[in-house]
């Protein structure tokens, strides 16, 4: 059976200019881009051109030259990871590019830079980053990246707060919402992948069978659950707080030591804040979840468990600490008006204005991670943090544990008091799961 999505309902225009690339056509069509040429150095016959893309939409090229590389992204008319049965709309690309050039804007450093757009091609022509790796690789392999917490942190505290009413205009922020919110549907696929199709019957859902296929019944029997995620899907559908990076999983990160870039803000579009928040958490804690999967003779990823889990903590601290600076110093939005609570003589404050909005963003944040979690286990998309467990049913036990505290933090999201509460559960439900 073809798996079969409501995005085949949206309509796939593919203009006659577009083509898609091959490594032999993409050569001369770089010669002919201003300023390619000198970064890669040498002329077309001196490139090395090849298609690496493992995500599930778009093809990737690295282009090699004398002088230098570059990457060459461009959008297929259809979802990659599935075919031709399902046709996506080329108009991602534009938002990708949107989103890099505006988050760039306010994080700057923490994305490729991006060298060309051509809205005939759906393609975007970025800066090659070497020697990073992607995140999730380098944290199956047990990597540590000490710089990691502090840049994800400040990438979502300054793409959100810059984006949003704390610190634009309302009619500034409404034109940035009316235009990435065309971006329907990569949204559609999130609405769908994430908070509809791991709680029904669906021909997209996989997971390993038969160990999971009782745990996959009792998600779907579990009628707290599905009103818990679906008022997530009603956040994600009606809240504008920002503009989201909106698939942001370890997958969305490059990394070296001491280097962090977000790439692939194809999602993008403007939504609540603790979605992307969530995501990074979430991600985060499945690999967390993963790790016995990965354990070696003398390696035990004991270590490497407790480092994942206080980068998980750090993110979320950072991430709140610069936040709530950024709204002392920084909101000069339409959204509560320091004129309002600021006043000296009125001795009106703003703190427990920002603790209670600090306060929803985290219940938001929980609640996605968890919705995050559980869709990687029982829906289309997986992440390879489980798929590289060699071992079925060691894979299978570790992701029973990850459904677990998915459903735990979806259900019990407004019960945390803080990350650490979050931490601490995470490393009891694992090792409770050790003992029994
Ligand atoms: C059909 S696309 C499946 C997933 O791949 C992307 O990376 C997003 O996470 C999406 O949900
Ligand atoms: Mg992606």
């Amino acid at each position: 059976d073809k798996p079969m999505t409501d995005a085949v309902l949206f309509r796939v225009d593919v203009p006659p200019t577009y083509r898609p690339h091959d490594a032999a056509s993409l050569g001369p069509y770089l010669a002919k881009v201003p300023d390619v040429t000198n970064r890669l150095g040498g002329s077309p016959e001196d490139w090395s051109i090849e298609e690496v893309g493992d995500g599930n939409l778009n093809l990737v090229f690295i282009v090699r030259g004398p002088a230098g590389g570059l990457v060459v992204k461009q959008a297929l008319p259809y979802v990659r990871l599935v075919g031709e049965s399902w046709p996506l709309p080329l108009e991602r690309a534009f938002f990708e590019h949107e989103a890099l050039i505006e988050h760039a804007r306010h994080a700057p450093g923490l994305g490729p830079a991006v060298y060309h757009y051509d809205g005939a091609l759906f393609l975007i022509v970025m800066e090659f980053l070497e020697p990073h790796i992607v995140m999730r690789r380098g944290m199956i392999e047990g990597v540590r990246y000490p710089g990691f917490a502090d840049s994800i942190s400040r990438y979502l505290a300054r793409t959100l707060f810059f984006t949003s009413d704390l610190a634009l205009k309302a009619h500034e922020k409404k034109a940035r919402a009316a235009l990435f919110n065309r971006n329907v549907s990569l949204c559609n696929i999130s609405e769908q992948l994430i908070f509809t199709e791991p709680y029904i019957l669906h021909q997209n859902n996989w997971w390993t069978s038969p160990e999971l296929d009782g745990d996959a019944a009792a998600i779907r029997a579990d009628v707290a659950l599905k009103v818990a995620v679906s008022n997530l899907k009603y956040k994600f559908l009606t809240e504008t707080q920002a503009l989201l990076h909106g698939d942001l999983h370890t997958g969305s990160v490059m990394v070296t030591a001491q280097d962090t870039r977000i790439i692939d803000p194809e999602f993008a579009f403007y939504g609540p804040m603790g979605f992307d928040v969530g995501a990074m958490l979430g991600n985060l804690l499945l690999n967390f979840f993963s790790q016995d999967g990965h354990a070696r003779d003398g390696d035990d990823r004991a270590d490497y468990k407790a480092w994942v889990l206080d980068t998980t903590e750090a993110v979320w601290l950072s991430f709140d600490k610069a936040f709530r600076t950024l709204w002392h110093d920084a909101r000069t939005g339409d959204a509560y008006p320091a004129a309002l609570f600021e006043i000296a003589e009125q001795a009106i404050h703003s703190d427990a204005l920002h603790d209670g909005y600090m306060r929803a963003l985290f219940r938001d944040a929980l609640g996605f991670a968890g919705a995050k979690m559980i869709r990687r286990i029982l829906g289309l998309a997986h992440n390879i943090d489980f798929e590289q467990i060699p071992d079925k049913s060691l894979r299978a036990v570790c992701e029973r544990r990850a459904l677990q505290f998915g459903r735990a933090l979806v259900l019990g999201a407004g019960e945390f008091t803080d990350i650490a509460e979050v931490t601490r559960a995470a490393r009891d439900l694992a090792s409770g799961a050790e003992r029994a």
